[in-house]
């Protein structure tokens, strides 16, 4: 059984080393970092404390006085470079995050793909950073708006995602003249001193290539709470993009919006899909099956409520409780696992206590239970759970970040789609249907009131050329894809007269 016979810091450590890492940073720090496939320490990795921090942050945005000078095209040339780099490391890196953040050895690799993904948009991007030309009403005027740098883009991720997240937006704040720091989770330092390499690698190329770029570009900052805090409170930061719970998102917001700063938040996500009379069953089987349980439950578009018709619900629902009950849970870095681990005990324990109040609630529990605690006795293995819920209350409407699937009947389409908008939070959602008239109901005005809403795919697994987020408690915030590079940049109306009158807007007489 690899849960134990495998030497998952050793292994860790010959990647980071692989990349030019040096071992102090990775053995001789004081935070430890854990690998939830055997629950054993990997590492102690070198923290850094606020006032280090705050001194990073003014050398970072030192780096981005020059940096927004450099033509976009050639910054995205350093973007290119990256993803390259990012192509040759992709097996390492997907490894590391399946060691460090226990995803199945093909979601790490997709992990990494994502990351290549966003550097080939923003490359093409960096010469599409248009504005517009806009019709003026004065004689002999021209109107446009160009969008200008920003300032230095402080990121701060969750361990679910840890090195993709950072690459939406590390790639879209290059291109767009934007230096970067960086506040990974504490849970996941290792996949994020490993990106930190791939970008000083390609860097390094860049400036060989006779290019110039300055010091302190990309600036990796690990420690807690009290550094994520230097980042959000430093008066030289005017974006924060941060990744995590809404917990977290309140902390970080208010302190934002009274400082004037922008935020991008991507917070706790409820997710729901509907299942209808007409829906493909295979196809919804194989959709709810990944959205539910793939990554162990732990994304933020994860599928944790199903509303499924009356008429399909004592066929589909047992082909759900078969699958659960078979799904192969254990080694992430093991052909054939579907299932990998929790995160930590924390994790495990909040399954638990979701799992009782849902029962509390009325709910049926299938699955749930920990497993191989005999093999790996720090880990925490569990069979996803499938809850009949009779109704939508208890757990069910808040985030527990675990496999749990709330299964709820309906019999009437408006119903299930109330359902759908009744959570706080508004992430991503699902329909399954062959009828057109709800799958263009569900996306319509009055349809489901998330960022991202789906037809016949499960709500989970979104590729990086839409844009990324959600509304309500879901902070509001676009990453990613489509248009969310203007996050990234400030925008300057310019009016230009080349006449040799002063004519004045709205017809306003001033004559001198
Ligand atoms: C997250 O869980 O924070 O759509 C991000 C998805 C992935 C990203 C999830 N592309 O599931």
């Amino acid at each position: 059984m690899t849960l134990t016979t495998i030497d998952l810091g050793g292994e860790a450590g010959k990647i980071l080393a692989g990349l030019g890492v040096p071992a102090a940073v990775w053995q001789e720090g004081t935070l430890s970092v854990r690998s939830p496939v055997s629950g054993e320490k990997i590492g102690s990795v070198q923290e850094v404390g606020p006032d280090e921090a705050a001194t990073a942050i003014e050398a970072t945005h030192k780096a981005f006085l020059e940096w927004r000078l450099v033509p976009a095209p050639r910054r995205g040339e350093l973007v290119r470079l990256l993803g390259e780099e990012l192509r040759a490391a992709k097996d390492d890196l997907g490894r590391l995050v399946s060691i460090e953040a226990g995803k199945i050895v093909s979601e790490g690799l997709g992990e990494v793909q994502e990351m290549i993904d966003i550097c080939d948009f923003a490359v093409g991007l960096s010469r599409q950073l248009y504005g517009l030309t806009i019709a003026t009403e004065r004689a002999d005027h021209r109107m446009m708006e160009t969008w200008h740098p920003l300032g230095v883009t402080g990121i701060i991720s969750a361990f679910n995602f840890p090195v993709a997240v950072w690459s939406w937006n590390a790639a879209l704040a290059l291109v767009c003249g934007n230096s970067i720091v960086w506040k990974p989770s504490e849970k996941t330092p290792l996949t994020a001193i490993a990106s930190q390499a791939i970008f000083e690698k390609a860097l390094k190329r860049y400036i060989e290539a006779g290019n110039t770029a300055p010091a302190n570009l990309s600036t990796l900052l690990i420690g807690g709470a009290p550094v994520g805090e230097a980042l959000v409170d430093h008066p030289k930061v005017p974006l924060v993009s941060a990744t995590g719970s809404t917990r977290m998102g309140r902390a970080v917001g208010p302190k934002l919006a009274a400082r004037f700063a922008r935020a991008i938040l991507e917070l706790g996500g409820n997710n729901a899909a509907i299942v209808t009379p007409t829906a493909n069953l295979d196809l919804t089987l194989r959709g709810v099956a990944f959205a539910a349980m793939g990554t162990a439950g732990q994304r933020c578009t994860s599928l944790r409520r199903l509303f499924v018709h009356e008429t399909v619900y004592d066929t589909l629902v047992p082909r759900l409780k078969k699958a659960y009950a078979s799904v192969p849970v254990g080694s992430p870095l093991e052909a054939g696992t579907l299932v990998g681990p929790l995160i930590d005990e924390a994790a495990f324990n909040g399954m638990q206590k979701a799992l009782a109040a849902a029962k509390q609630a009325g709910g049926t529990v299938t699955g749930g239970e920990r497993l191989l605690a005999e093999e790996a006795t720090s880990a925490f293995y569990v069979r996803p759970a499938i809850v009949e819920m009779p109704e939508q209350t208890g757990p069910v409407v808040e985030e527990t970040f675990a496999p749990i699937l709330y299964v709820i009947k309906y019999s009437d389409f408006d119903t299930a789609l109330a359902l759908n908008n009744a959570v706080p939070q508004g992430l991503s959602s699902s329909i399954f249907t062959n009828d057109m008239r709800e799958a263009e109901a569900f996306v319509s005005a009055r349809g489901s009131d998330c960022g991202i809403a789906n037809v016949n795919i499960g709500p989970s697994g979104a590729e990086i050329g839409g844009a990324f987020g959600g509304e309500k408690e879901t902070g509001g915030g676009r990453e990613s894809g489509s248009d969310a590079w203007k996050g990234y940049m400030r925008r300057a109306t310019n009016t230009v007269n080349y006449g040799s009158t002063l004519p004045l807007a709205q017809g306003v007489k001033f004559d001198i």
